[in-house]
């Protein structure tokens, strides 16, 4: 099985699936396509007509879209362990990914992912809005697992693989969250698989202009 992903710097949509396959510890190769402006288009449609990243091919099957490529990793390879257990923990947590993935636009623009930067932006008032929905989300459902470490539902799963980008946006700008949110977004930062994903983005040295924001701290 084979992950194509975007630079670990910047692809917030890479990063979903891949922390999924890693912290359920599945076996994969992936496969970094840089997202420089150049010719990126005709880059990424080798993979997927959509141009778009991260794809997953297995078995001779080409699955794109983060959402879909995390729904197909659990029906196939985790037994349905990829959401949290119970019908309301489970339906909440789809519908909180939802939002993210179609959602909270002002926030993703304002705050593009950036691991290697410590960064300021001036928010405005429709990303102030996506952060407190997000704050509002991480307070509502972070729970200890049971090492004590705070996860979405109170068990790593899919949810926290689609917040881990906003984890990362918000290392990088340091908006206000309240202690709850705060403290999910410590908490999930020393995640093994997050680590590893920051450690990967630290040595890379590409710089996609279009991602770059604000002015360093
Ligand atoms: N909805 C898609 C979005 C994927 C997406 O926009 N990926 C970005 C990289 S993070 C990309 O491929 N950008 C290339 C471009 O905009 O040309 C998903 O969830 O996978």
């Amino acid at each position: 099985m084979r992950l194509v992903i975007g630079n670990k710097n910047y692809s917030t949509w890479s990063l979903r699936p891949w922390m999924l396959l890693d912290a359920f510890h599945v076996s994969f190769d992936e496969q970094l396509v840089s997202l420089n402006a150049e010719r990126l288009s005709n880059r990424l449609s080798e993979f997927s007509d959509t141009a778009r990243v991260p794809v997953l091919q297995d078995e001779g099957l080409s699955v794109w879209d983060s959402l879909a490529i995390c729904e197909y990793l659990n029906d196939n390879y985790l037994a349905g362990q990829g959401w949290p257990e119970g019908k309301s923990d489970k339906a909440i947590a789809r519908a909180i990914c939802a939002e993210m993935h179609a959602g909270l636009s002002a926030m993703r623009n304002e705050m593009p992912m950036n691991v290697r930067a410590s960064r300021y932006v001036e928010l405005s008032a429709a990303a102030q809005a996506d952060l407190q929905r997000v704050d509002a989300i991480w307070s509502e459902h972070a729970r200890p697992d049971s090492h004590g470490d705070l996860r979405l539902f109170g068990k790593f799963s899919i949810a926290d693989c689609f917040f881990a980008p906003v984890v990362m946006r918000c290392a990088c700008y340091q908006p206000e969250l309240s202690a709850a949110a705060q403290a999910y977004a410590d908490s999930m930062r020393q995640h093994p698989s997050l680590q590893k994903w920051i450690a990967d983005a630290l040595s890379e040295t590409e710089v996609i202009d279009e991602d770059e924001a604000g002015i360093d701290r």
